[in-house]
């Protein structure tokens, strides 16, 4: 066999698909032995639907490329996939976002700059709102507390590169897969209230905001991050200045003592360590606005190319999305497992999801899943389907989430652009009966 087989199978579909298929499947379509032992790979089995996996298309059990690196921090589950630990970035592997609400443990960290220290008396925190308001304020956190009304909802919050890794060309940052997600309880106050009491001036169009936490250079003129939107974003009354995930007081590494909460949108709106919200007429400037930063093409680009992004559009609405959450991806099951309950999540933005489709046989057929009622716009749909396979062997078991104005996910990651935003294709993943 060549060399360049062995480099690794995902190379191999990347640069040359139809010799990729003629190793792994064979003229007939069939996994043969030959082409396991080419690839070295844990496929392992016969497969089943082999005649219906799209041309060119990598198995999901080849995917895999060196090992992933486990989190280790206080607090966290050691399943965590470390994406990047300068600063620190760790995702959650669907089969841990198997409850209805993610633990604190398990919800993934995405970080820009220094991670601050603990906070001893958080209610004496302080934010400023100040710009096009009548009133600027200065309110510690414990005088939100007390003055503004107090509510909890269960919401996604999602990275806006959410799903990089499956653009190809890669897009540069984060390789995230699905797992730069995860819905947790929120309490705090709704951001509107805040802002009317400081008094929206007519000029008020956008807001920006400011976390403490410092540049990774230690340079204290620039911010690690500070992003904003148009104001009625601000205004949806499920944009939350929050204190408490899942009941307990924020802990620091997901922004506490206080931070924002901007559903629905890239999860870097939702600043950690919120000390300044500031109103102003025209878009914020800060860091990660502008240019190709959270910002998607309005007209396809050739993948690949280079592109300043003054053309494209601020992501907004995050697109939908659905991941498989039981069994876990690479599982071994029983010989004789004929029915297999799936489970998972699905979500999709501002929008929401309005149904969910499983197939076993590379999308030849679909099934649609039952689904729960989420409990308040953000939160998540948690979704069921049992489905019935004829055999023992290696399946791919794909979900697609279509969310409520219709909009489907992909099969392939859409709308490449320079730093990978809004990749949604379908979740895949592999089992391996008997
Ligand atoms: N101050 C501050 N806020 C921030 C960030 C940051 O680096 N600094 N990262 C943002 C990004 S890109 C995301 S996806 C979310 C991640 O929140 P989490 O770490 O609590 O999961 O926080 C956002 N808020
Ligand atoms: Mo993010």
């Amino acid at each position: 066999m060549s060399q360049s087989i062995e480099r690794s199978a995902a190379e191999l579909y990347a640069n040359d698909p139809e010799r990729a298929d003629a190793v792994v499947l064979g003229r007939r379509r069939v996994l043969t032995g030959a082409g396991l032992a080419a690839l070295g790979t844990a496929l392992g089995a016969a497969m089943p639907f082999g005649r219906h996996l799209p041309a060119g298309m990598l198995p999901v059990a080849l995917a895999q490329g060196k090992g992933p690196q486990f989190l280790d921090f206080p607090g966290k589950d050691k399943g965590l996939v470390v994406l990047g630990d300068r600063p620190l970035v760790a995702e959650t592997p669907e089969h841990l976002l198997d409850d209805a609400t993610t633990p604190v443990g398990k919800f993934f960290i995405r970080n820009n700059g220094q991670i601050p220290d603990d906070i001893a008396n958080a209610d004496a925190w302080t934010i400023r709102i100040d710009g096009e308001v009548n009133t600027p304020l200065e309110l510690k956190l414990g005088d939100i507390k007390q003055r503004f009304q107090a509510q909890t909802h269960r919401m996604v919050l999602e990275c806006g590169g959410n799903g990089r890794s499956f653009f190809s060309p890669p897009g540069r940052g984060n390789q995230w897969t699905n797992g730069g997600a995860g819905c947790a309880e929120w309490t705090g106050v709704a951001l509107k209230d805040v802002l009317a009491a400081a008094g929206l001036k007519s000029e008020a169009k956008f807001t920006g905001s400011y976390g403490s936490d410092a540049h990774l250079s230690g340079d204290a003129s620039k911010h690690a991050i500070s992003r904003g939107n148009p104001i009625a974003k601000s205004l949806d009354p499920h944009s939350m200045i929050v204190w408490a995930m899942n009941g307990q007081p924020l802990t620091t590494i997901h922004g506490g003592p206080v931070r924002l909460i901007v559903p629905g949108w890239p999860g870097s709106l939702s600043t950690k360590w919120l000390n300044r919200v500031v109103v102003r007429a025209t878009p914020h400037d800060g860091q990660g606005m502008g240019g190709t930063s959270y910002r998607v093409p309005v007209k396809p680009i050739v993948p690949g190319s280079n592109d300043d992004g003054k053309t494209f559009r601020d992501l907004e609405s995050m697109p939908v999305r659905g991941i498989i959450t039981n069994p876990a991806n690479g599982a071994r099951l029983p010989t004789g497992t004929r029915d297999l309950p799936l489970r998972g999540a699905a979500w999709g933005g501002d929008v929401g999801v309005g149904r969910v489709d499983v197939s076993i046989d590379f999308g030849q057929t679909w099934q649609q899943a039952d689904t729960a009622t989420p409990t308040n716009h953000y939160d998540w749909t948690r979704w069921t389907r049992t489905v019935k396979l004829p055999s023992d062997g290696y399946f791919e078991l794909w979900v697609r989430a279509t969310d409520r104005n219709g909009l489907a996910q992909p099969v392939v990651a859409p709308n490449w652009n320079p730093q990978g935003y809004g990749a949604n294709p379908i979740n895949r993943i592999a089992v391996l009966v008997g």
